[in-house]
């Protein structure tokens, strides 16, 4: 392009040229890279490490909900500078860049049921029922018996919390099995329902071994369903349904059960298997054509080995969406990591876990570009826009002042001395009517769009 445009004999037509590419280039360049790369790009596996949110901190058991185009996880309780959080929170914009809340909890005030010296708040998962209505299922230890875990329920108006506790009792608590654990909520927009899905907690009561429970008789820990209303999130229509049950090769237990939906209409209910400190420890899958199954299992997705992780788990998607958080060691603790996960109908599932952090990357790099034309963009309207409104002699003097430049980010760094060189202009506007003829007869305003200066973005982009 900048050669063709050399060969043209006119310095101001071929910057003007330059300057009307360049916009053009840059106003495309603007408008359609824009930041959601990540959201178009194809599903495939990589190898490569990833790297965890927030510099690693601890953040076990994530789950995510998206609002927007802007991302919130919950964690396991934690502590942050010593205070004990029950809920942590976190945020993105990108899904890549996360920040921490600190020691601000979502669910600062537990109720009675939950044992207050330790109550262990364990992966908690918010769901959004309308504007200003969020739901909040969480498991925490029981005060009657500190062994169990029982889940609850707490609303907010807004997403960070601060939650309230919704009664004086468990929503579920089936100690004789064990407890429960995990909660996750999903809404299906096929039919307006909303649903809960959570482990029963069986290896609590297990007989020993790994996690408790990998001596005979081992002891269930099915994945159960329970519908509950669409309207208030919580009050439970029917009774639950068991969708999986962990059987030998899942060692200890099935757990960290997450709901999803396809485009195409399947349902992907992730799980993870085996023990969480043992690298067997894995993000797996299982799909049915209908929310309360059959559910056909596939097994490990994100095992220890995938993208460098270690015992990965407890993965969970922003509902029927495919930005998903896990979790997996991390120096000595257990942090986030993030994936885009898309499913492709006939494509076997476990071709599609997708790197996100390749991608975020290079969406990242983008956007900074995407910035940067953006700025050059203001700067070359400045330029024009001041350039339109000089006597043709002035113009001229600059366009002779900056021709040599082929490079149009040369060109502006002429902008921020426009007034200067028009002050030397006007200080040597005879000595540079004398050098250039052409400029002597006009002393008019210099317009792009009119005569023979007119400038054709079309031809001479090409
Ligand atoms: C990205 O996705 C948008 C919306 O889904 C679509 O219109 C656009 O064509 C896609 N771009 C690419 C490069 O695939
Ligand atoms: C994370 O938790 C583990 C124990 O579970 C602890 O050893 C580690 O220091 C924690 N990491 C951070 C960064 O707090
Ligand atoms: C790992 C991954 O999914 N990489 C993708 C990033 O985006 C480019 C272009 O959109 C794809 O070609 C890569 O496969």
């Amino acid at each position: 392009m900048i050669n063709v445009l050399a060969k043209r004999a006119d310095p101001s037509l071929r910057f003007m040229s330059i300057l009307a590419s360049r916009l053009l280039l840059l106003t495309h360049a603007v408008a359609t890279n824009d930041f959601n790369i990540a959201d178009n790009t194809t599903a495939v596996k990589r190898d490569i490490t990833l790297t965890p949110a927030m510099n690693g901190i601890n953040f076990t058991d994530p789950s995510v909900i998206r609002i927007g185009n802007e991302w919130w996880a919950f964690s396991t309780m934690s502590h942050y500078n010593g205070k004990r959080v029950h809920v942590p929170m976190a945020h993105t914009y990108d899904f890549n860049t996360w920040t921490s809340f600190g020691q601000q909890d979502a669910l600062p005030n537990l109720p009675n049921w939950v044992y207050p010296d330790a109550p262990a708040v364990w992966a908690p998962d918010v769901v959004q029922l309308g504007p200003g209505r969020f739901i909040m299922y969480y498991s925490a230890a029981l005060k009657s018996n500190p062994q169990f875990h029982c889940l609850g329920v707490a609303s907010s108006p807004a997403v960070t919390g601060p939650y309230t506790p919704i009664g004086t009792d468990p929503w579920a608590c089936p100690t004789a099995q064990g407890g429960a654990i995990d909660p996750a909520g999903y809404y299906d927009p096929t039919d307006n329902t909303r649903w809960v899905v959570y482990k029963i907690d069986g290896n609590s009561i297990g007989h020993g071994g790994s996690c408790g429970n990998t001596v005979q008789p081992i002891v269930s820990t099915p994945i159960m369903l329970q519908q509950v209303s669409v309207n208030d999130g919580f009050t439970k229509i029917g009774s639950p349904i068991m969708l999986i049950v962990n059987d030998p090769a899942d060692g200890p237990y099935v757990e960290a059960p997450s709901l999803t939906r396809m485009p195409d209409g399947t349902y992907v209910l992730y799980y993870s298997s085996n023990c969480y400190v043992t690298p067997l420890y894995d993000v797996s899958y299982a799909t049915s054509k209908n929310i309360r199954g059959p559910y056909k299992r596939f097994g490990g997705l994100v095992r220890t080995g995938t993208c460098g992780l270690t015992a990965p788990g407890g993965l969970d998607m922003a509902i029927n969406g495919d930005h998903a958080v896990c979790h997996a060691n991390w120096n000595g603790g257990r942090a986030m990591f993030t994936a885009l996960i898309r499913g492709q109908s006939s494509q076997r599932y476990e071709d599609c876990v997708y790197d996100v952090e390749a991608n975020t990357t290079r969406s990242n790099a983008l956007k900074r570009r995407n910035e940067e034309l953006a700025k050059e963009n203001t700067q070359l309207r400045t330029l024009y826009d001041f350039l339109q409104n000089r006597p043709l002699v002035e113009a001229e003097e600059i366009f002779r002042r900056i021709r040599c430049t082929q490079d149009p980010l040369e060109v502006l760094r002429h902008v921020t001395t426009a007034d200067l060189l028009m002050a030397q202009t006007t200080a040597s506007e005879k000595h540079t009517q004398s050098q250039d003829p052409q400029s002597s007869s006009s002393n008019r305003k210099y317009a792009p769009g009119s005569g023979s200066l007119k400038y054709d973005p079309v031809h001479d982009s090409q």
